[in-house]
C-alpha cells in the first residue's frame, strides 16, 4: 500500500461532539488505518492517512460539512 501522508483539512459546520464523531467516522470508512484528530473549536482535522487529503475532504463534504484541504 501507499505511504501515510500528513493530512490537514479545514472542516466548517461542526457544532458538537456528534459532528466530530461523524467526521471521524467518514474518514475511517475511507481509510480504517487513518490516524486523525478532529478539533471542533479550531474547525480542522489533522493526522495521517494513506488516502489522498482531497479524497477525504470530498467525503467529509458529502457528509454535509464544508471541508477544504489546507
Ligand atoms: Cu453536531
Amino acid at each position: 500500500m501507499s505511504e501515510k501522508k500528513a493530512v490537514h483539512i479545514e472542516v466548517k459546520g461542526m457544532t458538537c461532539q456528534g459532528c466530530v464523531n461523524a467526521v471521524t467516522r467518514v474518514v475511517q470508512r475511507k481509510d480504517p488505518a487513518a490516524q486523525v484528530t478532529v478539533d471542533l473549536a479550531a474547525a480542522r482535522m489533522d493526522g495521517v492517512s494513506e488516502v489522498e487529503p482531497q479524497t477525504l475532504a470530498a467525503a467529509i463534504t458529502a457528509a454535509g460539512y464544508e471541508a477544504r484541504v489546507l
